[in-house]
């Protein structure tokens, strides 16, 4: 079993797109071990965003991540962390194939519905910035 961290951007929140995004995840036969609404900081993007410090669209992805509530979410499942990457689709949603979240809800590169971690060294890194143990259920 694997555990992957999700995030529902601002954009797919402010569409009411939440229940719709988990609907799926959970269809894919995922269980939700840990789950919350907040709105990131500057410092929690920076963390979670560490290795896009310094490219020339970081200060729009950390405007994008922090202007508005995300949920984020640790779903776990049989090889969790590639098959969410896949159920989420390009990070390009032009580039997304059809019934992936991207493709459904994306707007743009950066306003793309959906955030799921790359590697387990990734998921290893990243659930912790949102969740302590006493957040995540088995
Ligand atoms: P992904 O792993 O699919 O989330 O994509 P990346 O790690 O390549 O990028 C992380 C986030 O940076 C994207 F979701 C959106 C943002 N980004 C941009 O805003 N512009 C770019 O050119 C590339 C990435």
């Amino acid at each position: 079993m694997e555990k992957t961290l999700v995030l529902i951007k601002p954009d797919a929140v402010q569409k009411h797109h939440i229940g719709e995004i988990i609907r799926r995840y959970e269809q894919e036969g995922f269980r939700i071990v840990a789950m919350k609404l907040m709105q990131m900081t500057k410092k929690v993007a920076a963390r979670h965003y560490e290795e896009h410090i310094g490219r020339q669209y970081y200060d729009d992805l950390e405007g994008f991540m922090t202007s508005a509530p995300i949920v984020a979410m640790v779903l776990e499942g049989e090889d969790a962390i590639a098959r969410v990457r896949k159920i989420n689709g390009k990070t390009n949603p032009e580039e997304a194939d059809e019934g992936t979240i991207r493709k459904l809800f994306a707007e743009s590169v950066r306003r793309n519905a959906v955030h799921a971690s790359d590697s387990t060294e990734s998921a290893a890194r990243e659930i912790p910035i949102f969740f302590n143990a006493a957040e995540m259920y088995d």
